[in-house]
């Protein structure tokens, strides 16, 4: 069997998010680095994944997706020092455009919650974790590769094209999407991750050749909370290519498998794209501290046969996920689920 191409980059591991502000609370933050080095241990010690390094990101990758004032904003939390973190804590809902992106103090106009905090570190592990993205989606097709991996750390599909929050600063599923896009293929985003991935849904919410389908849990009471509702199917000629699944708290592997095979699975089926873009979060796992959904590490591993019978292009791109201690077993199950799904 081929080798499962898998890109990751140490940079990623500089970048340490202390804590998070949760509705007044400060709490220790879930986006660690052991996330990505569970993750990296169970790659390591399975030689069905071969790990490499990624090229720097083109410029021109991250400009496909993002502002221009949110770059700059990144640069200049490279001033901070080592060690020091920001919070915006003004958020500008009108007057959007004074604000002024070299000043840290004017951060909020690009961000959307108190989860996502700027240091000196943020930019160089933002943009390995997007170069990851980008990786995995260039080699698809190159030797007949069908399934790639990008440990992405820290992740992206809450990002939008001028914002960052959910522990998210560049949008990495979109970079790879932009990408295939430009190889002229119809590409299809699915985020199977606990969180609607409001970033992403709003990259492509007018645009017909990419089609978004997200299950998550319900954004009446989970987050992102302003994005995720069922109703949400596109606008202007992207109408129809937006498609959002809002299940209930404590959703189990049962019913979840049963919305994939009943909703998620014909909908990929009848956009018919050439490549898939699984934005691949975690933490519908039951153990999950973050998300309250019942998914066990063999549902995981159904989901992914499931997404692998599809026999598209695959490039998987990391999310969310926050048990560390079975990441790695879990990451793994489900890009084995995709491969065996494929043969
Ligand atoms: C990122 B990803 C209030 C608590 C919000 C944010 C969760 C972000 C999840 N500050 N927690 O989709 O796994
Ligand atoms: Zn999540």
């Amino acid at each position: 069997m081929n080798p499962l191409p898998t890109f990751f980059h140490p940079e990623q591991l500089a970048f340490k998010p202390r804590y998070e502000w949760a509705f007044g609370e400060r709490i220790d933050h879930p986006e660690t680095t052991a996330r990505a080095e569970s993750i990296l241990a169970a790659v390591q010690a399975d030689p069905m994944f071969s790990l490499r390094v990624p090229d720097e990101l083109p410029p021109g990758a991250v400009q496909s997706v993002h502002s221009q004032p949110l770059m700059t904003l990144y640069h200049t939390a490279t001033l901070l020092a080592p060690g020091e973190t920001f919070y915006p804590t003004v958020f500008p809902k009108e007057s959007q455009g004074r604000g002024d992106p070299t000043r840290l103090q004017h951060a909020g106009h690009w961000c959307f919650d108190a989860g996502t905090p700027l240091t000196h570190e943020a930019l160089p592990a933002a943009t390995w974790s997007a170069a990851c993205a980008l990786e995995a989606a260039r080699i698809l097709g190159r030797d007949g590769v069908a399934l790639s991996y990008a440990l992405s750390r820290p992740p992206g599909h809450h990002a939008t094209r001028g914002l960052f929050g959910g522990y998210c600063y560049f949008n990495n599923a979109a970079i790879a999407a932009r990408h295939l896009r430009r190889k002229r293929k119809r590409v299809a985003i699915l985020d199977i991750d606990y969180h609607h991935g409001n970033g992403t849904q709003s990259l492509f919410y007018r645009d017909p050749s990419v089609l978004f389908v997200s299950i998550h849990a319900d954004p009446t009471d989970a987050f992102p909370y302003f994005a995720g509702f069922p109703e949400e199917s596109g606008a202007g000629r992207g109408l129809g290519y937006n498609m959002n699944l809002a299940l209930p708290r404590g959703t189990d592997g049962a019913h979840y498998l049963r919305v994939l095979d009943d909703h998620v699975v014909p909908a990929l089926v009848a956009f018919a794209p050439d490549a898939l873009v699984l934005s691949a979060g975690l933490d519908t796992y039951h153990l999950d501290p973050v998300g309250d959904f019942e998914l066990t590490t063999e549902d995981l591993h159904e989901v992914g046969r499931r997404l692998g019978r599809l026999r598209l292009p695959t490039a998987v791109i990391q999310e969310g996920g926050y048990y560390t201690p079975d990441l790695g077993l879990n990451a793994t199950a489900l890009l084995r689920g995709i491969a065996a799904g494929q043969r």
